[in-house]
């Protein structure tokens, strides 16, 4: 039923009816969409949308205060979420951007990973860095080796050299926050690396040669990558004064690939037999403006800064709705959760708008990964590579 905001209708049963479609929409159960590749399944439902934030995020409740139950402070999209399950649920740090552009980390928990998110009461409140951040958004959250949980966010803040009429040019950083519980937060010192910006900052879920171990997004501007070419490898002694040297470039943007213009680590990898299985994004040049995709590579169990498999072309690109959003056709994760029995959960966000799941399993991951066949780099190769393809498949078939 549609609320009217006419005077006729009380408080009480405005409440009523939004509470009751607040109930219907969060607790709709998800389907699998009838879409096949054999790869990974995704769902009809986003996982969280704006509309998922609680009544009592947005209203004032009290009609005393607000007697027109009027939102008071709206949420404009929710995306790029870190996740972790804990405690047996799915649970996400999402990043909820109000109407006034500043995102904060809402936490959500789904008893099953696939619908059913509820937020927690409150959202994230991680400490601020002793300089302040203006905005912080895309965690990415890790379970390392050393016992805590981190959260490697972007944390964006004015150029203190930009010309005074300037209100856009900003500088983008790595923040660093831990905590043992999600609710409980210590702020650490921001990553101190030789580039003059960097996003998309993961660490690595255990040590490497007795140090913990960063991927990277080196970055000459603010959005413009420049000359930094890919995702970026440093390791670092100390997450309490967290500095790395030099970042060596393990994954590399390359000309007329899903990746030229940006390419950066997605959440931190997940560790199997055969190598470490990574999700990552790559960003080209369209008319349309830029598409971001998401990808897959894998790295060596001993090494993981070297590149074993990387299928070529995209896992998951924007479709139907996902298209759509604050910033059109972009796919990006920042977050996926693997079960114990191998199932991995997917969580990406579309057009910076809501967030959706695919499922998938880490062997079909692996196997995706060892046989598609790597990117041809060129027409011509390519039309080899698949007539090829096509005279196996014929010549089987006959
Ligand atoms: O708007 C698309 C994405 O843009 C940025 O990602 P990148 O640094 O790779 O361009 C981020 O702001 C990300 O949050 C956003 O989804």
């Amino acid at each position: 039923m549609a609320i009217s905001i006419d005077k006729k209708t009380s408080f009480e049963e405005k409440l009523k009816e939004l509470e009751k479609q607040y109930e219907v929409l969060v607790t709709r159960k998800n389907e699998k969409m009838n879409s096949y590749n054999g790869i990974y399944e995704r769902y009809t439902y986003p996982v969280l949308t704006a509309e998922h934030t609680p009544l009592y995020w947005k209203y004032d409740l009290n009609p005393k205060t607000n007697p027109h139950l009027m939102e008071r402070l709206g949420v404009n999209a929710v995306c790029n979420a870190g996740a972790i399950k804990w405690k047996g649920k799915y649970v996400l740090a999402v990043r909820m951007e109000g109407n006034d552009r500043k995102s904060i980390f809402a936490m959500a928990e789904s008893p099953n990973g696939i619908d059913n998110f509820r937020y927690w009461d409150y959202p994230a409140l991680i400490p601020e860095a002793d300089l302040p951040d203006t905005n912080t958004y895309d965690m990415r959250l890790v379970e390392h080796e050393d016992g805590w949980i981190y959260g490697i966010f972007c944390t964006e803040r004015k150029d203190p050299e930009a010309p005074e009429h300037d209100m856009s040019a900003a500088v983008a950083q790595a923040g660093i926050a831990r905590t043992k519980d999600l609710v409980n937060w210590e702020r650490l010192p921001d990553l101190k690396t030789r580039s003059k910006q960097q996003r998309n900052v993961v660490l690595h879920p255990e040590f490497v040669d007795g140090k913990y171990a960063f991927y990277t997004r080196p970055q000459d501007g603010f959005i413009d990558t420049g000359s930094g070419s890919g995702i970026g490898w440093a390791l670092c002694d100390s997450m309490e004064d967290p500095i790395v040297g030099e970042e060596k470039i393990i994954n590399h943007r390359a000309y007329h690939t899903i990746k030229e213009v940006k390419n950066g680590q997605g959440p931190a990898p997940i560790k199997t037999k055969e190598g470490w299985i990574h999700m990552a994004h790559g960003v080209r040049g369209t008319a349309a403006g830029l598409r971001y995709v998401l990808y897959v590579f894998v790295t060596a169990l001993d090494d993981p800064s070297m590149v074993i498999h990387e299928p070529g072309g995209y896992f998951i690109a924007p479709q139907g709705e996902e298209y759509v959003g604050d910033v059109l056709n972009v796919t990006f994760t920042n977050g996926w959760i693997k079960d114990d029995d191998g199932t991995v959960y997917l969580y990406y966000a579309s057009s910076d708008t809501r967030m959706h799941v695919a499922t998938t399993h880490v062997d079909l991951l692996l196997d995706y990964a060892k046989n598609t066949p790597p990117d041809a780099m060129r027409s011509h190769a390519c039309t080899v590579q698949r007539s090829e393809f096509i005279k196996k498949n014929l010549e089987y078939l006959r």
